[in-house]
């Protein structure tokens, strides 16, 4: 056995491996479960043991032998790509990547964020779940107000003594920001709103708006219609004309509504503005006395005025969209048409 053993030794030292086929062949013949090496150590076992300590030494070796060089001839074959790899022409333009847009509302939100910023108002957030109070109460909507009906607002099942709901304005915002902050209070709240309304081109039970709210000493009026028409100028450009018609709201007084040039037809009259010229765009006010002593601020020392718009709204104006149901539907028709994420 033991020269059979050098016989072996020879012969696999001398074997060369020079492709995946060979590497195979070399596996199956030497070092497969019925291969030359098996059969060899099943003999191993019937030697008398004063032979056994040569010839195991030496078996050993022949198996580390094959399976190095098995080992070698693999590395070969994977070292092979390297032909390959010298083909790749390295100043070819890669594949186009295919990247995603931002949604219309993101687009106009992040505008409009960006306009109250450059003059100081920051952003607040706050829950889209709410209790009664920081939705209505707190902002003088009387017990029975119709807003709190079923019919317009979702309420929320719960185990609690307060109701709850979804907000049906993000003015909820503010109001836990003047519970929590001390005047002088600037500032913006974006976000979605809810309510429960039949979904139609014109109206969604899911929407999204922005507030705005400046709290101060000596705050007026005058303030509220420079912040706005600041806003309308530089969200619309420069030629864009604006007024202001009364309106009644339960947390301002007075109240107002304001309208911008229409920007479809640049005020000639069109379907958009119903041939008015006019486009409402948002709601706004000087903050009612009950509201900031509902929430902790003397309304003796300070005034504040609020502001609502809805981002839907401004978004089908800038982008002429006529149907809102767009933007709740993920169709990748409609979302692919605006600005990429670079
Ligand atoms: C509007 C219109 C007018 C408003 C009021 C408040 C708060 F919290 F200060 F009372 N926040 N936003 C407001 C006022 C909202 O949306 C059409």
């Amino acid at each position: 056995m033991e020269s059979k053993v050098k016989e072996l030794t020879a012969e696999v030292g001398g074997v060369s491996i020079t492709n995946p086929e060979d590497a195979e062949q070399f596996r199956l013949k030497y070092l497969s479960k019925k291969g030359i090496l098996a059969v060899l150590f099943d003999e191993f076992k019937t030697l008398a043991p004063e032979e056994r300590k040569v010839v195991g030494k030496q078996l050993n070796e022949l198996k580390q032998l094959a399976e190095q060089k098995f080992a070698q001839a693999k590395d070969l074959s994977s070292n092979n790509g390297s032909s390959a790899k010298e083909s790749i022409d390295h100043s070819l333009p890669s594949e186009p990547v295919d990247l995603g847009s931002r949604h219309p509302i993101s687009l106009v939100r992040t505008s409009i964020v960006d306009i109250f910023n450059k003059i100081g108002f920051t952003i607040s957030e706050g829950p889209e779940i709410e209790d009664d109070w920081h939705n209505f109460g707190a902002l003088n909507f009387p017990d029975d107000h119709p807003a709190r009906d079923m019919q317009d607002t979702f309420f929320v099942e719960s185990d609690y003594a307060e109701k709850w709901l979804l907000r049906t304005h993000t003015s909820s915002v503010q109001v836990r920001v003047m519970k929590n902050q001390k005047p002088p209070i600037r500032t913006i709240s974006p976000g979605r709103v809810y309510r429960n309304e039949t979904i139609s081109a014109r109206a969604h039970c899911q929407f999204h708006q922005v507030e705005g709210l400046y709290v101060d000493e000596g705050v007026s009026f005058a303030d509220l219609k420079q912040t706005l028409y600041y806003f309308v100028h530089e969200m619309f450009g420069e030629d864009i004309k604006i007024r202001f018609r009364p309106s009644f709201f339960p947390f301002t007084e007075p109240s107002a509504e304001m309208d911008i040039t229409c920007i479809i037809c640049e005020g000639k009259g069109c379907p958009v503005c119903k041939q008015s010229g006019w486009v409402e765009i948002l709601g706004c006010g000087m903050v009612h006395p009950k509201v900031l002593e509902n929430c902790g601020i003397d309304s003796n020392k300070y005034t504040g005025y609020a502001f609502g718009m809805g981002i839907e709204r401004i978004t089908m104006l800038r982008y002429q969209i006529k149907d809102l149901r767009l933007f709740f539907e993920n169709d990748m028709r409609f979302l692919s048409q605006f600005k990429s994420v670079l």
